[in-house]
């Protein structure tokens, strides 16, 4: 399959009945250009993923991506660290995204030691992990099944493992989070999104992503049995949380 990225252009027509977002082959083929249009601070936090696992990650240790798409935090681990540093199983859900990920990555970084599997994380068998990241996924799961899933993450960690959560966040004050709300549509009308595209892409989503409050993240690492929690990024609604598992 080609690893050419279009541009998003998925919600530019005006439709009859705007159906529920999914992760098929029309948005794999421009999922490069419509995530870091749609999402401030992306390329960011993919860097640090980088950095992070550098001062974190034991050598040889295992990552899992969950939720991965096309596998941009292994394209992100692999541009920092050589091969014998690390393995990496990445998880999705669609098969779209799974078979696009695999070519990249083959193509990309031959050398590393990185896998694709298509499973949904809720119900995959984890082996024990030294960084788990979950870039923007545990959003798109059922609230109900977000505790079971970071017990779950929180159990195949070692001692002195990290997960890194980044995720579309609202503010617990009506004011604040109208204001958030009001400037992300300016970033994405600064980035080429038309009122159309964002209002039809809106109402795809309802439903579909359900976002926490940081509070709510907090606190639910926090039962997982994580020590500590520091929110380590936040760009407008979008944050990015790193999660201890201290000896
Ligand atoms: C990145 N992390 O580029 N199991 C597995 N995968 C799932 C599940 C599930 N239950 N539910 C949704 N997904 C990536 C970006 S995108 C975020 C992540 C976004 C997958 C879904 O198929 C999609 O590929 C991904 O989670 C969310 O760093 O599009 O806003």
């Amino acid at each position: 399959m080609s690893s050419a990225s279009y541009r998003d252009a998925v919600f530019t027509t005006p439709l009859d009945r705007v159906a529920s977002f999914s992760f098929d082959e029309r948005v794999v083929a421009c999922f490069p250009d419509m995530i870091r249009r749609s999402v401030p601070g992306y390329g960011q936090i993919l860097g640090m993923l980088g950095v992070i696992a550098e001062r974190h990650l034991r050598h040889g240790g295992h990552v899992y991506d969950l939720g991965c798409s096309l596998g941009a935090a292994g394209l992100a681990l692999a541009g920092r660290l050589p091969p014998e540093a690390f393995t990496l199983t990445g998880v999705d859900l669609s098969p779209a995204m799974v078979a696009r990920a695999r070519s990249t990555l083959s193509d990309e970084c031959p050398e590393h030691r990185i896998e694709i599997l298509e499973g949904d994380i809720r119900h995959i068998d984890y082996r024990p992990a030294a960084m788990i990241v979950l870039n923007f996924t545990l959003q798109f799961l059922p609230p109900e099944d977000r505790d079971a899933v970071i017990g779950t993450l929180f159990d195949s960690l070692e001692t002195g493992g990290v997960l890194i959560l980044s995720e579309k966040i609202v503010a617990t004050d009506e004011q604040e989070n109208a204001w958030l709300v009001e400037r992300y549509h300016d970033f994405k009308r600064a980035n080429g999104y038309s009122d159309l595209e964002i209002s039809q892409k809106r109402t795809a989503l309802e439903n579909v992503l359900v976002p926490d409050t940081l509070n709510a993240h907090h606190a639910r690492l926090s039962r997982a049995g994580f020590s500590r929690v520091s929110t380590w990024f936040q760009y407008l609604n979008f944050a990015s949380m790193i999660a201890f598992k201290d000896g």
